[in-house]
């Protein structure tokens, strides 16, 4: 069976999307395209040869050719159109964050713990990275015994003109808590921000760098770097210090500029996982709840920046609904 999905969101990663599901997924096909600007859409749609386009997403959400969404709109749009898809009963694959807000991210999980049944993808690509893949399956093994440190360093070349303070902390540091939580299997209690003095390159007024440090349930330490005008490229680095031992996420070299070049092999397998499992059983990737969390987590974090003090993470109990994660094993 072909998997018919609709994408919402003509921008960048609207665009990758579509390119990589037409390109290299031959289990899926793109069946429409919906952007605010229609031009946008329509422009995306001629590119692959679809036909179907829209200006509203909730129209191609309800279309009943289209069998499964990718959202990659902004932000601010993805709590509507995540639960149109869950009372569409269409499985979501939602760009991150899940939602604008921790709240937006609670009502969506909610939906889909009353729905029963796990419908929701969160895009959190690094999931799907051959290096990740790697180090979280040798970490599950014991080879370094338990975990006491983490370091993640995220550093882009440069952002776009208008990315804040905020948004270093809400879009660029919610991929190291994800990936931090999912490599550790634990959730995050507690995070402080340090800010040293800010690089020349940053923007009037922007905190860049900025250091996260976000306490773990049992008492491990995560260390986060964002720098998102580092120049030299867009470099990913990742060490756990466990016990008996440390691993490191191989950094690619040369470092690339681009975070689609960096996780072009992650982006891939992330719609083929996705795809494969829309033909029976849970998505492998992060959950609503793995969405909720991180946010969650980011919220606290940037109020652990503005008053300067440590900032607990309250994420209430966990439903059962997410109690048993489908494990992600390298790509075949
Ligand atoms: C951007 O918003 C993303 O989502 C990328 O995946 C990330 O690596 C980048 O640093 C963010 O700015």
């Amino acid at each position: 069976m072909t998997v018919k999905v609709g994408v919402i969101g003509a921008g960048l990663m609207g665009t990758t999307h579509v390119r990589t599901l037409s390109a290299a997924v031959p289990a899926a096909e793109v069946a429409a395209v919906s952007d605010a600007v229609s031009d946008s859409a329509e422009r995306l749609a001629r590119e692959v040869g679809v036909e179907t386009v829209y200006s509203d997403a909730l129209e191609l959400i309800n279309d009943p050719a289209v069998d499964a969404v990718v959202i990659a709109s902004p932000a601010g749009t993805h709590e509507q159109f995540v639960l149109a898809c869950l009372e569409a009963g269409k499985p979501v694959l939602c760009e991150k964050p899940l939602a604008a807000t921790p709240e937006a991210a609670r009502h969506v999980l909610e939906a889909e713990v009353a729905l029963g049944r796990r419908l929701v993808q969160v895009g959190f690509m690094r999931r799907f990275d051959p290096g990740y893949i790697d180090m979280k399956a040798r970490l599950d093994h014991g080879e370094i015994g338990p975990p006491v440190l983490a370091y993640s360093t995220h550093r882009n070349a440069s952002v776009p003109a208008g990315f804040g303070t905020e948004m270093i902390i809400k879009d660029t540091v919610v991929h190291d808590v994800d990936a931090v939580r999912w490599l550790l299997g634990q959730e995050l209690v507690r995070a402080t921000v340090l800010t040293p003095r800010s690089t020349s390159q940053a923007a009037p007024g922007v905190r860049d760098p900025q250091v996260v440090l976000f306490e773990a349930e049992d008492g491990l330490v995560v260390h986060v770097e964002a720098f998102v005008n580092a120049r030299y490229g867009y470099d990913i680095g990742c060490e756990i210090v466990g016990e008996s031992g440390t691993l490191s996420l191989e950094r690619p070299e040369p470092v690339p500029m681009g975070f689609r070049d960096r996780f072009a092999a992650a982006y891939v397998y992330e719609l083929e996982s996705w795809v494969a499992a829309i033909a029976g059983g849970d998505p492998a990737g992060a959950s609503a709840w793995d969405g909720y969390a991180a946010s969650t987590a980011c919220e606290a974090a940037w109020q652990a920046l503005t008053t300067g003090r440590a900032t607990d993470i309250a994420l209430g109990q966990k439903p059962d609904l997410y109690a048993n994660p489908k494990p992600l094993v390298a790509h075949p």
